[in-house]
């Protein structure tokens, strides 16, 4: 991606940044903010919206009580998610909407929402999809392991995870794909390619976010590893990924084999990255 492009101005801002706050696309100063923003893109996610978005909330209302945020991350997408989105965060405070002009893919998506949520002052961000892959009942695994950890993954490919429903060839690209990673990068993380994580600020702030590739598996794969290069302590937990339980995958072969032919890439632009984001923040990345 182009760097800034993390930045670009959203059509619409969050809920809580159309109340009289300044035109720069931050939340408003002294609103009451949430150390945890679970960030959930969507395309074309009007079946699984209402019901994803429930099932988080009813986790994180147990182990986060008033101190998370839903944000709902969505293209414009044509079967009116980001309709549905609204209505959601109009009849909760726990809802927060970032509307796209259109698709531009899962990895800028991410980006523009955790612009939004460290603005809002989020500490932590978790990604997950809406769709039932990741499932909303291993959020409190991941916030429980984040204590000693600045970047956790639901990992399939720990003891006790796994992947349900998947035909041979996927789980074949997938398998040989993380391998490939592992291999291409020498470093020892399991799931390399997983994309229900959550993320410490701290790290977000270490790893040059602007200039992370954002297509698909390779934004999965150059966060985490940029993450391991800064020195961050990277867990895994064990989860089981089922298939899609509704509505049509935006997933692609070219995207899938994109990420494994940019892996060079990622290992050689990474600690320039790093390096940059330490220039621009010379703080120490462990306080
Ligand atoms: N905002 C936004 N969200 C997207 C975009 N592409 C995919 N998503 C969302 O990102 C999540 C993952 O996308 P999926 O299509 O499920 O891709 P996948 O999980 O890798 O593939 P499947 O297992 O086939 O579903 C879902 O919540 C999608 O709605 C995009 O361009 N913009
Ligand atoms: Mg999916």
């Amino acid at each position: 991606m182009t760097p800034g492009a993390a930045n670009r101005r959203p059509r619409r801002r969050a809920k809580a940044a159309s109340r009289g706050d300044p035109p720069d696309g931050g939340l408003a100063s002294g609103r009451v903010t949430a150390p945890i923003w679970l960030t959930i893109p969507t395309y074309n996610e009007a079946v699984n919206l209402e019901r994803i978005v429930a099932a988080a909330r009813a986790e994180l209302q147990r182990i986060a009580a008033g101190g998370y945020r839903i944000l709902v991350v969505d293209d414009n997408s044509p079967d009116g998610t980001g309709a549905i989105a609204d209505s959601l965060a109009a009849g909760a405070d726990d809802v927060e909407v970032l509307h796209r002009p259109a698709k531009d893919g899962l990895g800028r998506a991410y980006l523009a929402g955790f612009a939004l949520a460290l603005a809002a002052g989020a500490e932590m961000v978790i990604e997950m999809d809406a769709d039932f892959s990741h499932d909303p009942r291993y959020l409190p695994a991941l916030l429980d392991a984040i204590h000693e950890a600045d970047l956790v993954i639901g990992s399939r490919y720990v003891p006790g995870g796994g992947v349900r429903d998947w035909g041979l060839l996927r789980q074949l690209v997938s398998r040989g794909g993380g391998l490939y990673a592992r291999a291409v990068l020498g470093f020892d993380v399991r799931d390399p390619t997983a994309g229900f994580k959550c993320i410490r600020k701290r790290v977000l702030e270490a790893i040059d976010l602007p200039s992370v590739r954002a297509d698909g598996y390779v934004f999965q794969i150059e966060v985490t590893y940029r993450a391991v290069l800064a020195g961050f302590r990277v867990r895994e937990v064990p989860i089981v990924f089922a298939d899609r339980a509704a509505g049509r995958s935006k997933m692609s072969a070219r995207i899938a084999l994109e990420a494994m032919w940019l892996a060079p890439a990622i290992k050689r632009d990474a600690p320039a990255a790093v390096a940059r984001a330490a220039a621009a923040d010379p703080s120490p990345i462990n306080s």
